[in-house]
């Protein structure tokens, strides 16, 4: 992900809004991208206007560094800054449905790391489904490659000192609702094949280069 500073821009999608139909129609996207993710956007640049020594950092030092942050600007950050990290990376690891499956050093890492593509899957699914209330489910590498699965609250990130994000899956009602109203496992489960396994490979190599 590109290191940018405030103010911060909606990034467009890298699809077409119904790119990822039938799995999440462009309705669901019109909303998340156009107004959740926008929401999150302007409030985050809201609050730095009013801090020029914050407007230097990247999202991910700012997420990194909340202890150290204003206490008046640290709750707004971690929930908005939190949730323009997360919306971005979510809509970016996505592409259409076309049972994509994992390539290259990834595939290799899922294998090592869970025992095969199903039980990862299992597990991935049980992180998302497990989670109480709004939050996200990652796949995250460490800096040697070693992959794991967490699942966070809000819009809170994983210890990104620690931790890159390959892919997440957002489980706020907001991201499945008017499809799947409360079936957030027939959410996840059909999320699985909306993985982007060649740009999470890419983030794989990156993370430990
Ligand atoms: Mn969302």
């Amino acid at each position: 992900m590109k290191e940018e500073t405030y103010p911060f821009v909606v990034r467009p999608l890298p699809y077409e809004y119904d790119a990822l139909s039938p799995v999440i129609d462009g309705e669901t996207m019109h909303f998340h991208h156009d107004k959740h993710y926008k929401t999150y956007v302007d409030n985050l640049n809201n609050t730095l206007a009013d801090y020029p020594e914050l407007q230097k950092m990247s999202l991910k030092e700012l997420l990194m560094s909340l202890e150290n942050l204003p206490a008046s600007a640290r709750t707004s950050v971690r929930n908005n800054g939190g949730g323009v990290h997360n919306h971005e990376l979510y809509f970016d690891a996505m592409k259409g449905p076309v049972g994509q499956e994992p390539v290259g050093a990834l595939a290799e890492a899922v294998k090592r790391d869970f025992g095969s593509y199903q039980q990862f899957k299992e597990q991935m699914k049980q992180a998302a489904v497990t989670q109480f209330g709004s939050g996200w489910a990652w796949l995250l590498t460490d800096a040697e490659g070693k992959l794991s699965i967490q699942q966070t609250a809000n819009q809170d990130v994983p210890d990104l000192s620690l931790y890159t994000p390959i892919f997440l899956v957002d489980i706020w009602e907001h991201a499945y609702y008017l499809q799947y109203q409360n079936r957030r496992p027939d959410y996840v489960e059909s999320w699985f094949d909306l993985i982007n396994w060649r740009k999470a490979q890419k983030r794989y190599e990156e993370a430990m280069a």
